[in-house]
C-alpha cells in the first residue's frame, strides 16, 4: 500500500456518474461547495435533521438522488473549468461546515483548516528539525512501544532529524492490533478515522476496518516510514531510572541476548491503555482442566469446533467473539454482569463501496471532507449527553433530560430487536446511564446471537472457577473451553515497568494507585518522560479516536523537544503546579460525566475517579496540545 499516492484523473463523465451513485452523500456535497466555491448547493432540504448521527446523514433515497445530480452538473462544470483545487479560504470553510454541523464553526476553523488539508501539507509535522536547531545537540530518544503510538513518535522524530529507537516487546508492529488475534475482531471506529491524517489509506476495504487489515496498515507504514528500521523487536523495557547528573534516563531491557541497560536523553512511553489483560478475581482460577484463555491472548491451538464454550463478559471483546462462536460451537454460554448500550449502526458489518476509494482516490478533497464527515459528531454534540445534570436529578437510569433522551432512542432500537423474544428485555436493557460504559456499536447481530438456541446467557457474575466449568449464582457450568473476555488493567499505567524519577522517586507509589498527567502526558519530577495515550486520554464514544488524540499529543511532545533545543536545555518537565490545576479541572468534570457518577463497574473508572478517560471535546485537547507553553515547563 502506498499513502498520499497523487491523484488520478476523472477519466469520463459515465465513470464519474458511477461513483457519485456510491458516495457518501453528505461528504459529497461538502467536497463539491468547496471544490466549486458555490455554497448554493448546501441547502436546507439537503440536510436533514440530526443526520451528523446517521448514515447518508439520514437523507431519503430522492434527496440523496437529487444532491448526486446536482454534484454531478457541479463537478463536470467544475472540471470542464480546469479543475483546479485549493485548501477552503476561513470564509468557504466556516460556511461549510458551519451548515455541516448546524451550528457555527468560528471557534474551530484552525482545527478544521488541519483536517481538510491534504496529507502531504501534514499540518501536525513538527515543522523543525535538530540540525536546523541545535546541530550537534545530545539528544536521542527511546520511544516504548510500537502500536499506533510508539510508530507515530518515532516518525515524527525522524522528520525531525532525532535519533529513536523503539523498544518493541512482541515480534512485530501493532500493539493491541498485533495481540488480539481473536475471531470477529475488529474496530468500531470508522476505518477512514482509524489512520494516520498524514497517511491516509484509500481503499480500506470495509466501514469499520478487521483486525487484520489494521495490522497490515501499520506494518505498510512502518516499512514506507522507514521507522521499521528503528525498531528493536523482542525487546521489553522492564525498568527506567532518572540519572539526574547525566541527566538521562537508563532503561533495563529484556531482549535477545537477555538483559542490558542503555541510556537515553528522553523517553516517550507509548504502552498503552488496554493492553495487560485483566483476569477475574475469582475464586479456583486455573482450576479448569481444559483450554482456558483471556481474549487478548487467544490459544490458536484450541479447537472450538463442537465444543461447549464459556465467554465471560459482554464487552467489546466478547461481543465481537460470541457471534463468531456461535455456531461453530455446540453451545456458548455468555456470561454477563452488566450488559452493554447498543448503538444503532447498520453498516457495522458491511464492507466500503468501490466508490469510496474511487472517490478518495479521483476526486480532490473528498477523502478529508469524508473524514470530516465521520469526526464531525465528534467536535459537539455527543459529550453533551453524558454530562450530569445535578438538577434533572441524576440517577441510574438518566444524568440529564439529553441523556433520558439518549437512553430512549437507544433503548427504542433495543425492543424493536425483542419484539420475539420478550424475555430477554430485562436481561440485556442496561440499568446504568448510557455513556458510564463504552456504546457498542449495533447491527442487530449481538441481540440475534443471544436469542439461539444454542447461546445461553447467564446475568450473575462468575463467582467460581472449578475443574468442569464455571459457578455463578450457585450453578456450575460445565464446559469444554473458557473465553475470559474480562478486560485489561487500564488503570494501571506503564505497568508493569518500574519507573524512578528524580530523587529516587518511584511512578507507581508517587501516583498511589490514581494516575495523572498533565494532557496525558507529563508528570512532574519525571523529567524527559513523556507518555502517548496517557492518563486521561481516552475519547469516550464521540466520533474521533485514539488515533487522533496520539496525533495531538505527538505534536505536542515533539513542540516540548523544540523548546528543550532552542533554550539550551538538557530537561524539559511540566510544573507542578500546572499540572496539580490542570488535573483538579480534569477531575471536576470528570466528577460530572456518566461514567464516574454512576455506579456500574468498568475500565472507564477506577474507585471513585477517572484516570482513563478524556471528560471534554477532542477540540479541547486539540487546542491544550496545539503548542507547549513554555510557561508551565520547567526547562533547565
Ligand atoms: O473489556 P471490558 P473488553 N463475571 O473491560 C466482565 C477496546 N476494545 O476487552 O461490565 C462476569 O470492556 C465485565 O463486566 P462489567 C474498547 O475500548 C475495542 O471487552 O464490568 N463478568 C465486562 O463485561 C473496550 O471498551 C474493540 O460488569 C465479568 C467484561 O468482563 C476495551 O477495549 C474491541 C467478570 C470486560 O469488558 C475493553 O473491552 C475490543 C466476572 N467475574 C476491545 N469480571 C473495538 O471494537 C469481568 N467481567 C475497537
Amino acid at each position: 500500500m502506498a499513502f498520499s499516492q497523487p491523484l488520478r484523473p476523472i477519466p469520463d463523465d459515465e465513470t464519474l456518474r458511477r461513483h457519485l451513485a456510491g458516495a457518501d452523500v453528505p461528504a459529497l456535497l461538502l467536497t463539491v461547495a468547496h471544490l466549486t466555491g458555490d455554497t448554493a448547493l448546501l441547502r436546507d432540504d439537503l440536510r436533514a435533521p440530526g443526520w451528523l448521527f446517521q448514515p447518508q446523514g439520514g437523507l431519503t433515497a430522492a434527496r440523496q438522488d437529487e444532491a448526486r445530480r446536482l454534484a454531478f452538473e457541479a463537478l463536470t462544470a467544475w472540471r470542464d473549468r480546469g479543475g483546479t483545487h485549493e485548501p477552503p479560504d476561513p470564509a468557504l470553510l466556516r460556511t461549510i461546515t458551519t451548515w455541516a454541523m448546524g451550528s457555527d464553526t468560528g471557534d474551530l476553523l484552525d482545527l478544521l483548516a488541519e483536517e481538510i488539508a491534504l496529507p502531504q501539507d501534514d499540518p501536525k509535522a513538527p515543522g523543525w528539525t535538530l540540525e536546523g536547531l541545535r546541530p550537534g545537540a545530545d539528544l536521542d530518544v527511546a520511544v516504548i512501544g510500537a502500536g499506533f503510538s510508539g510508530l507515530l513518535a518515532a516518525h515524527r522524530l525522524g522528520q525531525a532529524g532525532v535519533p529513536v529507537v523503539v523498544y518493541e516487546k512482541n515480534e512485530d508492529v501493532g500493539g493491541t492490533w498485533f495481540e488480539n488475534t481473536y475471531p470477529g475482531c475488529r474496530t468500531d471506529v470508522a476505518s477512514h478515522l482509524y489512520n494516520y491524517s498524514f497517511a491516509p489509506r484509500a481503499d480500506w476495504p470495509d466501514h469499520f476496518c478487521r483486525r487484520d487489515t489494521v495490522l497490515e496498515y501499520l506494518r505498510d507504514f512502518a516499512k514506507e516510514s522507514g521507522v521499521a528500521d528503528r525498531i528493536r523487536f523482542g525487546t521489553e523495557v522492564r525498568e527506567l531510572r532518572w540519572d539526574e547528573r547525566e541527566r538521562r534516563w537508563h532503561l533495563t531491557l529484556d531482549g535477545p541476548g537477555g538483559p542490558r541497560t542503555v541510556t537515553h536523553r528522553m523517553v516517550i512511553s507509548a504502552v498503552g491503555q488496554l493492553n495487560r489483560p485483566q483476569l477475574p478475581a475469582v475464586d479456583g482460577l486455573g482450576s479448569f482442566t481444559g483450554p482456558a484463555f483471556h481474549s487478548a491472548a487467544w490459544d490458536h491451538t484450541a479447537d472450538l469446533t463442537g465444543k461447549r464454550v464459556a465467554v465471560v463478559g459482554t464487552g467489546a471483546s466478547a461481543y465481537q467473539i460470541v457471534p463468531e462462536l456461535a455456531g461453530a460451537a455446540s453451545e456458548v454460554v455468555v456470561f454477563q454482569r452488566n450488559p452493554p448500550w447498543l448503538r444503532p449502526t447498520p453498516h457495522y458489518h458491511q464492507p466500503l463501496s468501490g466508490s469510496t476509494s474511487w472517490l478518495c482516490e479521483h476526486l480532490p478533497y473528498y477523502a478529508q471532507w469524508y473524514r470530516f464527515w465521520l469526526f464531525a459528531p465528534g467536535l459537539r454534540g455527543i459529550l453533551d449527553g453524558w454530562i450530569v445534570d445535578r438538577g434533572h436529578p441524576p440517577t441510574e437510569r438518566a444524568v440529564s433530560a439529553l441523556n433520558e433522551q439518549l437512553r430512549a432512542s437507544l433503548l427504542q432500537a433495543m425492543e424493536a430487536q425483542l419484539t420475539d423474544a420478550p424475555e430477554l428485555r430485562e436481561k440485556v436493557v442496561p440499568r446504568y446511564p448510557v455513556g458510564a460504559k463504552r456504546v457498542l456499536r449495533d447491527d442487530g447481530t449481538w441481540l440475534a446471537t443471544l436469542k439461539r438456541d444454542d447461546v445461553t446467557l447467564v446475568t450473575a457474575p462468575v463467582e467460581r472457577e472449578t475443574p468442569r466449568g464455571l459457578v455463578a449464582d450457585g450453578e456450575e457450568f460445565e464446559v469444554d473451553v473458557i473465553v475470559y473476555a474480562t478486560g485489561f488493567q487500564a488503570s494501571r499505567f506503564l505497568t508493569p515497568m518500574k519507573v524512578t524519577g528524580e530523587r529516587g522517586v518511584d511512578l507507581h507509589t508517587h501516583w498511589g494507585g490514581a494516575p495523572r498527567a498533565h494532557l496525558g502526558i507529563s508528570v512532574p519530577g519525571f523529567p524527559n518522560l513523556f507518555c502517548l495515550y496517557g492518563p486521561n486520554t481516552n475519547l469516550v464514544g464521540q466520533g474521533g479516536s485514539i488515533v487522533y488524540f496520539s496525533e495531538c499529543a505527538t505534536r505536542y511532545v515533539l513542540d516540548a523537544i523544540r523548546l528543550l533545543l532552542t533554550r539550551y536545555a538538557e530537561a524539559v518537565q511540566v510544573r507542578e503546579d500546572v499540572h496539580d490545576d490542570y488535573n483538579a479541572w480534569v477531575d471536576a468534570a470528570s466528577a460530572d460525566r456518566a461514567w464516574v457518577w454512576s455506579k456500574v463497574s468498568g475500565w472507564y473508572k477506577d474507585g471513585s475517579r477517572s484516570s482513563t478517560n478524556w471528560p471534554f471535546s477532542a477540540a479541547e485537547y486539540w487546542t491544550r496540545t496545539r503548542r507547549a507553553d513554555p510557561e508551565h515547563l520547567r526547562l533547565r
